[in-house]
């Protein structure tokens, strides 16, 4: 890992939010009183009736328990539409961005929005959905997406997005476990040049399913699409005839706004439960400190609505700021490496966030098809979803950002709602490869891992928990809080549980090793695999690695790398010998990978996360317990790795 600092420039500090003196003096008053902080900030939304409590929670288990702005009441749709109107009503709300380049862009103003939103929520309405009932998403990257989260926000309905990556059975239990009324969909999602077809997904989804539950079908590409009357529904048409004019239901701070069930990565998908006050604060105030969003600038994530970066940074933080945000419906790699700057360019983006499997995949393209746009427009870059190798860092930095764009290395997770580690790009020098510090009410603590005892001393190792909430935590797990106890606070005591391994350093920056399952422990050293990883892809011949842990007679555990090369690189002994010294050199002899497997791909997750419980499962030669691949985004790839398995010698 990198030690090297990025200081803000002095012109970036003095426009931003927040400079270093402003965030240590809030960071300081959200820690000494965080109900006078979060009360205080708590007004950044509008309130039916405002609260008068803030915060009342416990991390003990056996009575965990996590209420914000309690008694207060609102509605987050009108926090995300009908308040901008007067102010904004004919501005940009969302750039929407087809797949297909040659496709126009919809610019769609607040008061357009505010139409659909209303429209859509009366056509829930006539399907008899009310307050607190469940409607399942699963939809592309299009416009109607967004409206129909406002829309179920509207009326006190929770939403529950299922990636359109997702297979039918994945959708069916969705629907199933959290029992809900009604599903929204397209006829087909358009992704890279290629259309899925959602309806048969769904269509098949539904046969696993309660008859009860409707089908609403957005006609997007006008793809053929069986149709089975009196169940399914076509939106566009209904919402032509339905009125204009929906009153947003008073809710309470506390009510469900959406569940999310979490990637497959480990075990079982769990449905994360978000409350509607406290989450809305939390997202808007990230997005607009992190980000160092000001009126008037065109924010981008790449992220899809499916996952968490999509809920809280293209939709609700946001919209709750008034702000024009892209979404785009396509790949990176559509119609070649260079659409996200193309975009960038045509859109005037000011902020980019994305994830690091994006920029090591784009990376591997060279510079080329980035130098091609005008990205002078860009004036902050982010990260989210893993740890950043410094290498792709590097190149984001440089080629991307052009030296000038601070970047912010995001750590949160579903459950957090919003960002928990992150540096504020006019605060913050940051380091490569670290998330850097706590935003404002957070409460990192390292605690070793053994004994669960807290680490006091600034230069630590272990695993990261959080002492107290925050607005944006999640409130239970859909149906079973038990298991929200178990999984989050009954490892630790009295702490919030990430499940992440985390070193902090003499500056008090925090570095996130990758989940605790990820750590290995070779000879008695414990090494982050991500340590490794990063070392591997900052070689000029690798595009991605991956590493997992394996038994070792004499090591306890041995290191088993997955490398990708770079497009054109001929994989051959001289270049494995010679990836092995790059690493001992790299991090020393410790880390040096026992084995390192050629790997044409790597299995991922939908969201691009690699499948280390797959690749682990491949390296100790036990295929008989993949466990579920169902979550793959290529079950090809796990074929191709066994077939080309290597021994220990
Ligand atoms: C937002 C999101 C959460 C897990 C988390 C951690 C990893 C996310 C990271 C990061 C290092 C970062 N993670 N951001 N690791 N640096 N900046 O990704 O949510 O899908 O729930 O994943 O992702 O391991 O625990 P989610």
């Amino acid at each position: 890992m990198s030690d090297k600092t990025y200081a803000p420039s002095a012109a970036f500090s003095v426009a931003a939010h927040a400079d270093k003196a402003t965030y240590e003096k809030m960071y300081a008053e959200s820690i000494a009183d965080p109900d006078a902080f979060w009360g205080e900030h708590g007004k950044r939304i509008d309130w039916i009736k405002p609260y008068t409590e803030v915060s009342n929670t416990n991390f003990e288990l056996g009575s965990v328990n996590i209420n914000w702005y309690a008694d207060g009441t609102l509605n987050v749709a009108a926090n995300c539409i009908d308040r901008h109107l007067a102010t904004r009503g004919d501005q940009t709300a969302i750039i929407f961005e087809p797949d297909s380049p040659d496709a126009p862009a919809q610019h769609i103003t607040y008061k357009q929005l505010h139409e659909n939103v209303c429209r859509l929520a009366n056509v829930f309405k006539s399907q008899g959905v009310t307050k607190g009932d469940r409607v399942v998403l699963y939809m592309p990257m299009i416009p109607e997406a967004a409206y129909a989260m406002l829309a179920c926000a509207r009326i006190g309905a929770v939403h529950s997005i299922v990636f359109a990556g997702f297979s039918p059975d994945a959708l069916a239990n969705r629907i199933n476990g959290s029992a809900a009324k009604l599903v929204i969909t397209a006829d087909e999602a358009p992704r890279g040049g290629r259309n899925t077809a959602l309806k048969s997904n769904a269509d098949a989804a539904l046969l696993h399913c309660n008859d009860k539950v409707k089908c609403l079908v957005v006609k997007h590409t006008g793809g053929q699409t069986t149709w089975t009357e009196g169940r399914d529904i076509d939106v566009k048409a209904e919402m032509a005839t339905a009125s204009a004019d929906c009153a947003p239901e008073e809710m309470n701070a506390e009510d469900p706004l959406f569940v999310l069930y979490t990637s497959g990565s480990t075990g079982q998908p769990k449905g994360v439960v978000h409350s509607s006050g406290g989450y809305l604060v939390y997202a808007a105030m990230t997005h607009q400190y992190t980000f160092d969003y000001h009126d008037g600038d065109v924010f981008w994530c790449t992220a899809d609505v499916g996952w968490v970066t999509g809920h809280s940074y293209i939709i609700y933080g946001p919209l709750a700021n008034g702000a024009t945000t892209v979404m785009f419906e396509g790949v990176p790699t559509y119609p070649d490496a260079g659409r996200f700057w193309a975009i960038c360019e045509k859109h005037k983006v000011n902020q980019f966030y994305t994830a690091p499997t994006a920029i090591r995949a784009l990376m591997a393209h060279g510079n080329a098809p980035v130098e091609k746009y005008d990205l002078s427009s860009l004036k902050l870059l982010g990260t989210v979803g893993e740890p950043i190798n410094p290498e792709a860092w590097n190149w984001y930095n440089d080629v991307v950002g052009k030296g000038k764009c601070p970047i912010v290395d995001t750590w949160w997770q579903t459950e957090t709602g919003g960002h928990l580690l992150t540096p504020l790009p006019g605060a913050t020098a940051t380091k490569p490869g670290s998330a850097t510090l706590p935003f404002f009410g957070i409460a990192p603590v390292v605690l070793d891992a053994t004994s669960g005892e807290e680490i006091h001393e600034t230069e630590a190792e272990g695993v990261l928990c959080f002492k107290t909430s925050w607005p944006g935590q999640m409130r239970t797990v859909f149906g079973d809080h038990e298991r929200f106890e178990k999984t989050y606070f009954s490892d630790y005591k009295g702490y919030y549980f990430a499940g992440d391994g985390c070193r902090r350093d003499a500056d008090g920056y925090y570095w996130i090793t990758g989940r605790v399952d990820d750590v290995i422990n070779v000879s008695g050293h414990r090494m982050g695999t991500a340590e490794v990883e990063s070392a591997l892809v900052a070689h000029a011949h690798v595009a991605e690695a991956a590493v997992v842990g394996f038994p070792h007679p004499i090591k306890g555990q041995g290191i088993y790398a997955y490398v990708t090369l770079m497009n054109g690189i001929e994989p051959t002994d001289e270049l494995r010998k010679d990836l092995e010294k790059w690493v001992r050199t790299e991090i020393g002899p410790i880390a040096k990978p026992d084995i390192i497997q050629w790997a044409p791909g790597l299995p991922k997750t939908r969201s691009g996360k690699i499948m280390r419980r797959i690749l682990r499962k491949i390296a100790e030669d036990d295929y008989g317990s993949l466990g579920d691949t169902s979550t793959l985004a290529d079950p090809g790839v796990v074929d191709e790795l066994i077939s080309t398995r290597i021994e220990l010698k």
